[in-house]
């Protein structure tokens, strides 16, 4: 008799919900010790952002407006905007979806950027502001 057992594992990627606060600073971990900074360059549509898309997907992402007016970064689903950011100013650290995003400036909304992960193509952008 032959039994077949097939296991479905379904892996939810839900890794960065177990949270790793309090981290002493490990020197064998992998990847960048603080937040992605993503810089806002200015209103020159899908170039406004750099690097865009960023490799950001379920990362902490900071905003860093290297322009001379305020910008304002929201996600086009709404889930999250930074406030203003003014000239030089960096925005608080927000953590990107794990699926990666699309987002603008609020202020200037020709200005489009995306989040993906790495390797992958950022999500279609879908919307108004794409
Ligand atoms: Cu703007």
């Amino acid at each position: 008799m032959r039994v077949i057992a097939v296991r479905a594992v379904v892996v939810v990627a839900l890794a960065g919900a177990a949270g790793c606060g309090g981290g002493s600073g490990s020197p064998s971990s992998p990847g960048p010790a603080g937040p992605i900074t993503i810089n806002i360059v200015g209103e020159r549509g899908a170039s406004s952002f750099s690097p865009n898309p960023a490799q950001a997907a379920g990362e902490m992402v900071v905003f860093r407006n290297t322009d001379t007016v305020v910008h304002r970064v929201r996600l086009n689903d709404l889930s999250l905007d930074t406030g203003d950011i003014a000239p030089g100013a960096t925005s608080t650290a927000v953590r990107m979806p794990v699926a990666g995003t699309n987002y603008h400036c609020m202020l200037h909304t020709s200005m489009i950027g995306a989040v993906a992960a790495t390797g992958s193509a950022p999500p279609r952008c879908t919307g108004d502001y794409c």
